[in-house]
């Protein structure tokens, strides 16, 4: 599609959304989940470096779980186990272990200079240690991917844990609850092989390393709840023990990089903690609401990046627990001084993947009798009557969230480099197929505002935004009923076609852009769809209903049509 091609179509959809603009203020009344101001339109462009991206991970594309040596993984296991919805597997997925070049093609075509993905370390190392040998196939599919990906033109920024542990370090070992506190903890030091056989593999090439995906999630759902590969229920414990081995891995893999490649090599290595935002319910819910960042995103980010010690406010909170509780020791362990030293400053940017907000009250201090993470916090959390809702149930769009939380990110932790790693919203599976799909474009529209308006009004310095997903895909425990890709996959269909969806020619508009320049075609149709962006979900108030209102698919339809001219021309 050439530049005139959709500079015309952004015009036709002027006309198309004026008219619609007219009717929602007369429809749709405004609800208090829209702030005029707190909402309005920044105009503008991101810096001229910034890094457009979007990402997926192993599991959840790849397929060929049996390739070749591949071992297992945990979720290999879960899977088969027929655990996840509708017994969905990730033995296909998106089949992107064949169909590589497809995907880098789709990036090409939406003009993306960057692609994050990961690594399975089941494929390069079968039960996750390099002595009982290497899957070189596994070895030849990456070189490959990443060889085709410079070939366009595409920088790798590559995620090395992913959730895909090998499930023998889990027999072996325990996985990351492995001897938590010893000193013959033998998983970050394979953990440390593992990142180095990559360095020197690939590293090459790749110039940007995330060591670990969202360790929350491998920890409390992990390790904690239970719920997530290794499926290991322990809440009160489990999820304090795995953090505390993640971080150490990660701390491990960075030195490895800093001592052995990075002269010769010259990238740079963080890491991905993932966040909700915490707004107060009211005034006097303020320090519950930080207590509940600190126990989110601090728990991993204040060692990481600030003194290799978990938060004050967590290390207090869990000690009278231990009290309470009477206990001699706090369920959460601690770093020897060494281990802090160690810890501290490893990171060259601040991974953030962030989706939604929560509405948190205080809830202090109930001692209960089976204390977990969640109790441990003290706070309550809720929605806002009037956010919108996306097709997970935990995704709750407040676009103004992110700017909040990049804010708080660079005060408190020295304001970082800060790489948006994930972002974005799901739709159902349904029959049709949402190909047009507004509200995502809406919400990619809303939240790279607020990013625009934390990096320009706020000067944080948010260097890169990626969209979560380059493609539908296996989302978890969900299987293939969540839905988060740019591109649509026909999962029943052999081939795993993919098809564009109408998201994939708005980002790339996006992304040619650099943000919403002042009277760019382009920024003339985000702004006459702003008003409807963000009363676009407002009949879902009450729960969600299967997929768009009546009233918003009505409006979809007529949003669409700039889209499906865009589109017949991309086919
Ligand atoms: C990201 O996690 C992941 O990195 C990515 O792989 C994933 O596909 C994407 O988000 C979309 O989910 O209520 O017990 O079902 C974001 C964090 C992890 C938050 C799963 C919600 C659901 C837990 N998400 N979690 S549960």
């Amino acid at each position: 599609m050439s530049a005139t091609a959709s500079d015309s179509i952004m015009e036709t959809g002027t006309f198309v959304n004026c008219f619609l603009l007219v009717i929602s203020l007369v429809i749709i009344p405004v609800n208090g989940g829209y702030d005029k101001e707190r909402d309005a339109l920044l105009k503008g462009t991101f810096p001229q470096d910034f890094i457009w991206s979007s990402a997926t991970a192993a599991y959840q594309i790849e397929g060929a779980w049996n390739v070749s040596d591949k071992g297992p993984s945990v979720w290999d296991t879960l899977a088969h186990q027929g655990r996840v919805y509708n017994q969905d597997t990730g033995d296909v997925a998106c089949d992107s272990y064949h169909k590589y070049p497809e995907d880098v093609a789709l990036m090409k075509q939406m003009g993306l200079k960057y692609y994050r993905f990961s690594i399975s370390w089941p494929r390069i190392f079968p039960t996750g240690e390099q002595q009982d040998g290497v899957n070189q196939d596994g070895v030849r599919y990456y070189n490959a991917l990443i060889n085709e990906l410079i070939a366009n033109d595409i920088q790798p920024m590559v995620t090395l844990f992913h959730w895909d542990l090998p499930q023998v370090l889990q027999d072996r070992y325990g996985g990351f609850l492995n001897n938590h506190t010893t000193n013959t903890t033998v998983i970050h030091d394979l953990f440390g092989d593992y990142a180095r056989f990559c360095y020197q593999n690939f590293g090459d090439r790749v110039k940007y390393w995330i060591t670990f995906n969202e360790p929350w999630i491998t920890s409390w759902l992990g390790y904690g709840v239970g719920n997530f590969a290794p499926q290991h229920n322990e809440p009160a414990e489990g999820q304090y023990k795995a953090a505390h081995n993640i971080i150490l891995s990660h701390a491990k893999a960075y030195h490895i990089y800093d001592d052995e490649f990075r002269a010769a090599q010259n990238g740079q290595v963080g890491i991905t903690l993932n966040c909700d935002w915490g707004t107060p319910k009211t005034p006097a819910d303020a320090d519950a609401a930080l207590r509940y960042v600190q126990f989110f995103l601090g728990w991993f980010a204040h060692p990481i990046y600030k003194n290799g010690d978990y938060p004050e406010v967590m290390k207090t909170t869990m000690a009278r627990k231990a009290q309470e509780e009477g206990r001699t020791t706090s369920r959460l362990p601690e770093f020897t001084p060494e281990q802090k030293l160690s810890i501290s400053g490893t990171g060259d940017f601040f991974g953030l993947n962030h989706y939604t907000t929560v509405e948190v009250t205080d809830a202090c201090c109930t001692p209960i009798e089976n204390p977990n993470y969640d109790t441990d916090k003290d706070v309550g959390t809720g929605h806002a009557p009037d956010w919108p809702r996306a097709a997970s149930s935990w995704l709750y769009v407040v676009p103004w969230g992110i700017r909040n939380l990049l804010g708080f990110i660079k005060e408190e932790y020295g304001d970082p480099e800060i790489y948006v790693t994930e972002n974005g919203r799901s739709d159902h599976d349904q029959d049709p197929a949402i190909m047009m799909d507004m509200e995502r474009i809406c919400y990619y529209m809303m939240y790279t505002n607020e990013v625009m308006k934390a990096s320009n009004m706020d000067n944080v310095k948010v260097k890169a935004y990626t969209a979560w997903s380059l493609l539908d895909n296996f989302e978890w425990l969900s299987g293939y009923s969540e839905r988060f890709g740019l591109h649509y996959v026909d999962f029943n269909d052999p081939t795993r076609t993919r098809y564009p969806k109408a998201s994939s020619v708005f980002f790339k508009q996006l992304v040619r852009n650099n943000g919403y320049p002042e009277g760019s075609e382009f920024t003339k149709y985000v702004e006459n769809m702003w008003y409807f962006c963000h009363n676009t979900t407002e009949a879902e108030v009450n729960g969600y209903t299967g997929g768009a209102s009546q009233i918003s698919s009505l409006f979809s339809l007529f949003l669409a049509i700039p889209m499906m001219i865009a589109y017949s021309l991309i086919a």
